[in-house]
């Protein structure tokens, strides 16, 4: 998979060279590449922004500087990429939207700024638009680490299948807990079916905590997932009886 993402602030991207996202580029499965806007700006300041037309508060990234650099990016590799804007505006990201856009072999991430892009960029050269939840950011870098991030991780090969299948979202339900040595700390023992070492009972206890879990901090969840006789009346019990909530 190859990223491409058009910022003013390319500094900011270092997370993307570090941990998996490092590994996931050294081994030659996913290109990360950052471009300045700047570098398509205008005279000696190399200006990209200016006033918002009808009057009013910030500056608007500019149509010219834009249009140039979405255009010079694209022929940087015969494969056209995806040109995703992040903006409050947008999609609100979700897992199935990581799983969608991880199929592509080429996106173009673009950070919005100040008070956004020119309506006209949005209109003729973006073809999604992703938000990362409600709640407002100063622009669209640390949004973007976050979509590469999720994008990368999924990238076969990056990191072992088996626990991108066991993820919470991509089951569907929160995750369960994990334990490791010492079997007692500070008073406090693991469960006792995890030192059994009986592979079924394990498997059914995760299960069980996981949909516990689900039911107590993010029931919204639940109404989206299939569950057997036996585990409605697990989580449904929780319910009638009102879910304690969390500490
Ligand atoms: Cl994509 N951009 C900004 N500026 N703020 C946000 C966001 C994006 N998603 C949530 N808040």
């Amino acid at each position: 998979m190859r990223l491409d993402i058009l910022t003013l602030f390319p500094e900011v991207f270092a997370p993307l060279f570090a941990s998996i996202p490092a590994r996931a580029q050294t081994s030659g499965r996913v290109k990360v590449e950052l471009h300045n806007l700047r570098d398509w700006g205008r005279g000696r300041h190399r200006q990209v922004d200016d006033v918002p037309f009808g009057g009013g508060p910030g500056m608007v990234i500019q149509a010219e500087p834009l249009a140039a650099a979405i255009r010079a990016v694209q022929a940087l590799d015969p494969k056209p990429a995806r040109v995703v804007y992040l903006t409050p505006q947008g999609t609100p990201l979700s897992q199935a939207m990581v799983e969608e856009m991880a199929t592509r072999p080429r996106l173009l991430l673009l950070c919005g700024h100040y008070e956004g892009i020119d309506e006209r960029i949005r209109e003729t050269l973006v073809e999604q638009e992703v938000s990362i939840g409600d709640y407002v950011l100063s622009g669209g870098e640390l949004p973007a680490m976050v979509l590469a991030d999720a994008l990368i991780r999924l990238v076969p090969g990056v990191i072992d299948s088996e626990s991108v299948a066991c993820e919470s979202f991509s089951t569907g339900i929160l995750d369960h807990p994990h334990y490791s040595r010492p079997a007692v700390f500070e008073g406090r023992s693991v469960p006792e079916v995890l030192l059994s070492g009986h592979h079924g009972r394990i498997e059914e206890w995760r299960r069980e905590q996981a949909l516990l879990n689900t039911a107590r901090r993010r029931p919204d969840l639940l109404a989206r997932v299939e569950l057997n006789a036996a585990e409605r009346r697990l989580v449904g019990g929780c319910q009638e009886r009102g879910v304690p909530s969390e500490p």
